[in-house]
């Protein structure tokens, strides 16, 4: 049999999440707004536009379009900046065996991310070979919880959603997972993403058996 496997970016395959955090953090600072880790976690997953709009709702500032537009390519620079010297080594624990177990058995891989910023990432740390089909920031116009992008991810695979898997680290993802019909796999904390038909708190806790398992439902 054969499935789709569409896999998250951030917080799933790198931890890109504390990158954002730094170049959001500098932006804030800049603002007079307290950003702490906290206020972070609940950009996982958001748009960068919808992210400073969060931001600055923190700080009840209103801004100028001009002014938010020049905020977010400063922010997308600075976050930029870290991602230079990434390597394979920035891959998180347990992905690179997957992803090789599902290409040696002839599963089809796609990328679901809300990143613009994910091809140069998948590049970077040697991974984009292994992706049949990619599904960015770039493409959708709807944010998860909305499915677009796995929706998308699956059509572009010939895939029908109910023979898609999804790994995703953030709660609008899991929904997003879940609006489409997809069996949704959360990594992370079982408290927070309870809503997932499986959770994992990391790749290194999936075994094969578990994926086959996945192949032949
Ligand atoms: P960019 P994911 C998301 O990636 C991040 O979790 C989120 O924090 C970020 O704001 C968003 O991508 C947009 O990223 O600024 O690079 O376009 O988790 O959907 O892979
Ligand atoms: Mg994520």
């Amino acid at each position: 049999k054969t499935k789709a496997f569409i896999f998250d970016l951030d917080g799933v395959i790198v931890d890109t999440a504390k990158y954002h955090y730094l170049a959001w953090q500098k932006i804030a600072n800049q603002l007079g707004i307290e950003f702490t880790p906290e206020h972070n976690e609940g950009l996982k997953g958001v748009s960068r536009v919808r992210s400073l709009d969060l931001i600055l709702e923190l700080g009840k500032i209103e801004a100028s379009q001009e002014n938010k537009d020049k905020w977010l390519v400063e922010k997308n620079e600075d976050y930029l900046s870290y991602l230079v010297d990434m390597d394979e080594s920035e891959i998180l624990t347990g992905v690179v065996p997957v992803l090789h177990y599902l290409k040696e058995n002839k599963q089809l891989i796609a990328l679901g991310s809300a990143s613009k910023n994910a091809r140069p990432i998948l590049e970077k740390t040697g991974i984009i070979h292994y992706f049949d089909a990619i599904v960015d920031g770039n493409d959708v116009s709807n944010a998860k919880p909305d499915p677009e992008v796995f929706l998308r991810a699956a059509a572009l695979l010939n895939m029908a959603p109910e023979n898609a898997i999804v790994f995703e680290d953030s709660v609008a993802g899991i929904q997003a997972a879940n609006i489409a019909h997809m069996t949704s796999v959360g990594i992370g904390d079982a408290n927070i993403l309870h809503e997932a038909a499986y959770i994992f708190p990391d790749f290194a806790h999936i075994e094969t058996n578990f994926i086959e398992t996945l192949v032949n439902k």
